[in-house]
């Protein structure tokens, strides 16, 4: 048995699969986890002209230190550094995000069923110990929410003030969801899959979290459903059993604890589809502030973006002639092919050096050694370029629900 097998003992050893969910008697409702979570250490985000602190908890199962953005549903932000030690962010740091409350706190793994069912030649409802006997395979991706840097907006938009922090890498350890619909037979006619979880609307009547692709984006051999995540078994706030992986695509059709797949013979007009998590058609989902009214699309395909990691917005440094810097880049739906840099807000721009391609889906290590004009502050820059030859651009774009930020990022620093 490899390492992973044992670390999922999802077949064998059911008992250690239930203790690995690690619940206890947390749950995961209401102020209970609040209170200790308010405690010495803040976190500062850094946005302008808002409230940017938020405390850092380690209340929550399965996940180590983490900024509390809200508890109840539970979303909690990676904190920047983080992303400075590895390109691949460890499961017990990896951000969270639910719409609703009511998330199962135990999986019995021997009772799990996932459907598979609409417009298929054989309906199947399989188990986890079959999923594991099925053809596997493992791809980095970066799952990020939509309203990743919402707090960055200018002017504000309402919805959760995130940081850069709703976001993550990680190898995603799965199987193809082609290979599923084949075992099933998808008939002609099918248009699209559509993805729901375990968890529930929190009121009655509230739309059940679902999401869909087209029919031949979920048949491309890429979208996966992933049992593991930087080979262990995932933690169950990040959607254990198993979830939906779309490489390339914003985290919110990457649904977790999935359990039922149903193939649809037309639009999917349900709510989560829609009329939410809908963008502008215009390039980079951009329109004026406070433009309400326009054609939109669901959101699709990530974009550029890269940040420094090695040091913090508005750390002092002492002053030497150059300094090293570093950070992680990704390309989006492409990979991340080029990233400059620049510490001195812009004016003069140099090549990083790129750490090695760990998948193109994935976030890719660059450093750079930069130099400094003399003391005061320094603006520090980064840009990055996929291989389609996409860049990050140098204005912002803006619309009202906070999606899809894509600009070159800018870190101040105190040069003393
Ligand atoms: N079942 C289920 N899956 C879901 C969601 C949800 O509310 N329920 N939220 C989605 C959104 S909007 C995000 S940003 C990601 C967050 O993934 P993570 O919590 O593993 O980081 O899960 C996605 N999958
Ligand atoms: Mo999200």
């Amino acid at each position: 048995m490899d390492r992973l097998d044992r670390a999922l003992a999802i077949a064998t050893d059911r008992r250690r699969v239930l203790a690995g969910l690690g619940f206890g008697g947390l749950g995961l409702g209401g102020a209970t986890l609040a209170a200790p979570a308010l405690a010495e250490q803040l976190a500062r985000l850094g946005f302008l002209g808002a409230r940017d602190e938020r405390p850092l908890t380690t209340a929550f199962p399965g996940k180590g230190s983490m900024i509390l953005q809200r508890a109840t549903p539970p979303l909690l932000e990676t904190p920047m550094a983080v992303f400075d030690r590895d390109v691949f962010t460890p499961n017990d740091q990896f951000f969270v995000r639910w719409h609703y409350a009511d998330i199962p706190t135990a999986i019995d793994v021997e009772k799990f069923r996932l459907k598979i069912r609409g417009a298929v030649g054989r309906p199947l409802s399989l188990s986890l110990a079959r999923l594991l006997r099925m053809p596997r395979i493992e791809l980095a991706a970066v799952n990020q929410c939509s309203g990743n840097s919402r707090g960055f907006f200018a002017p504000r938009v309402p919805g959760a003030q995130w940081g850069h922090g709703a976001m993550g890498n990680a190898r995603w350890m799965g199987v193809r969801l082609r290979d599923l619909l084949d075992l099933a037979g998808v008939r002609a006619g099918a248009t699209a899959v559509r993805f729901a979880g375990l968890d529930r609307p929190a009121t009655p009547g509230a739309p059940d979290f679902a999401k869909t692709l087209a029919i031949d984006h979920a048949r491309d051999g890429e979208v996966m459903l992933a049992f593991a995540m930087n080979g262990e078994q995932l933690p169950l706030l990040n959607g254990f059993p198993i979830r939906l992986v779309v490489p390339g695509w914003y985290s919110t059709y990457w649904v977790k604890m999935l359990d039922d797949i149903e193939v649809l013979t037309g639009a999917d007009e349900q709510y989560w589809m829609a009329k939410a998590y809908k963008i502008p058609t215009a390039p980079r989902a951009n329109v004026a502030p406070g433009t309400k009214d326009f054609p939109s699309v669901p959101i699709n395909r990530m974009v550029p973006r890269s940040w420094v990691t090695s040091l913090a917005p508005g750390q002092t440094i002492g002053f030497t002639p150059t300094i090293p810097i570093g950070g992680i880049a990704m390309g989006g739906d492409h990979g991340a092919a080029r990233v400059e840099v620049s510490a001195d807000g812009g004016r003069r721009w140099q090549r990083a050096v790129l750490g090695p391609d760990r998948g193109r889906y994935g976030f890719r290590r660059w450093d750079a050694e930069v130099p400094l004009r003399g003391r005061g502050r320094a603006t520090l820059l980064s840009r990055c370029w996929n291989s389609a030859g996409v860049a990050q651009p140098t204005v912002a774009n803006w619309n009202p629900s906070g999606f899809m930020r894509g600009v070159i990022e800018a870190t101040d620093i105190v040069i003393a």
